[in-house]
């Protein structure tokens, strides 16, 4: 079990959330990542279906990170996103609810046919929203590792499970540290 490998997880996903690369987490990281799936997924600038996914990470960011800082508050340092994503990870019931909450709201846009079931190709475009310079040979390493029961599709749980994975466990071993697509275990 290893407390650096968690650390090295939250700090990556800080960067691959930090959409605009200022420094610190912001609603309009929310909306460059909302738009940038948008575009993977090959909705045109200013259609419905790219609003639908902005509004997703707009609420991701709204409803999960906004109300963890002081009022009034509109950006979260790199310390506060990994000190509150650790102090989640201590305190189950928290991040059940905050975590579940986020893996909810991603499976929503990842999913972008609304089938339930999330494909090689649909979890390349939400993936490429976080990193635009990440390839489908890297995605589809991950999805193999994400698809458990190896059916070819990730599952509700099995996409909810790797997101709460990757927030939260110090398995060096757990099937989620390849949730961004990025080989932890080493
Ligand atoms: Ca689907
Ligand atoms: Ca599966």
């Amino acid at each position: 079990m290893s407390q650096d490998l968690l650390l090295r997880k939250i700090q990556h996903g800080f960067d691959r959330f930090d959409a605009d690369r200022s420094g610190e987490l912001t609603e309009a990281d929310h909306v460059l990542m909302g738009e940038r799936s948008a575009r993977a997924l090959g909705h045109a600038q200013g259609s419905d279906a790219e609003a639908r996914i902005v509004d997703a990470y707009v609420a991701v960011w709204r409803r999960l990170h906004l109300p963890r800082l002081q009022s009034g508050a509109d950006a979260m340092t790199r310390e506060q996103f990994v000190e509150s994503m650790l102090r989640l990870t201590d305190d189950p019931a928290a991040g059940e609810a905050t975590v579940g909450a986020l893996a909810e709201a991603f499976l929503s846009v990842a999913d972008a046919d609304g089938d339930g079931v999330v494909d090689p190709r649909e979890y390349f475009c939400f993936l490429s929203g976080h990193f635009p310079g990440i390839t489908r040979e890297e995605t589809d390493l991950a999805f193999r590792r994400l698809d458990r029961d190896g059916d070819g599709t990730l599952s509700h749980s099995e996409f909810t499970s790797a997101i709460v994975e990757f927030w939260s466990s110090r398995d060096p071993q757990a099937p989620g540290n390849w949730w961004t697509g990025r080989d932890f275990s080493e």
